[in-house]
């Protein structure tokens, strides 16, 4: 009989997806050419971000996760400014840090290409004022320069030179 799997997969279904939630990010730059994907899991009580690229010039770019989830080019103004749940300045290295989206610089090497992976911590992909789909959502945003890491409220990482608006994974 076909009832039973049926069944069962019907009860399953439900608390995989609770368990766990995933989500993306298409980076397009200001051209509107797509260079590169984020995905964003959650794990260890934060999530779990892994972001690749290609097509971008050589170095280290800041790259964090933005308050609002709109990416209009070519500045990308409209992602706001970091995503900060709880109130604190920005940068990994700042004592009064850090904002809930500072991660630390995706390196891109000479062929363009870049990979990093970074885990927010006091953000979920859940329910709430901290997580990516507070209302109006969230964007991950990468510049131009490097992050310094303390400079209060971006790292003076210059212009955002991509942007993906952060999405529920199916
Ligand atoms: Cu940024
Ligand atoms: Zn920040």
């Amino acid at each position: 009989m076909c009832r039973f799997p049926l069944l069962a997969l019907t009860l399953l279904a439900p608390s995989l997806a609770l368990a766990s939630p995933a989500a993306k990010a298409d980076l397009k730059d200001a051209a509107g050419k797509p260079v590169g994907t984020a995905t964003f899991t959650s794990a260890g009580g934060g999530v779990e971000v892994k972001v690749q690229v290609s097509g971008l010039k050589p170095g280290p770019h800041g790259f964090h996760v933005h308050s609002a989830g709109i990416c209009e080019a070519p500045d990308f103004k409209t992602a706001a400014g970091h995503f900060n749940p709880a109130g604190k300045q920005h940068g990994l290295d700042n004592p009064m840090g850090h904002h809930g989206g500072d991660m630390p610089n995706l390196v891109v090497g000479a062929d363009g290409k870049g990979k990093a992976s970074a885990t927010l911590h006091g953000v979920t992909l859940g329910e709430g004022d901290a997580s990516l789909f507070h209302a109006g959502g969230t964007a991950l945003v990468v510049h131009a320069d490097a992050d310094d890491g303390n400079t209060d409220p971006a790292g003076n990482a210059g212009a955002r030179i991509a942007c993906g608006v952060v999405q529920r994974g199916k």
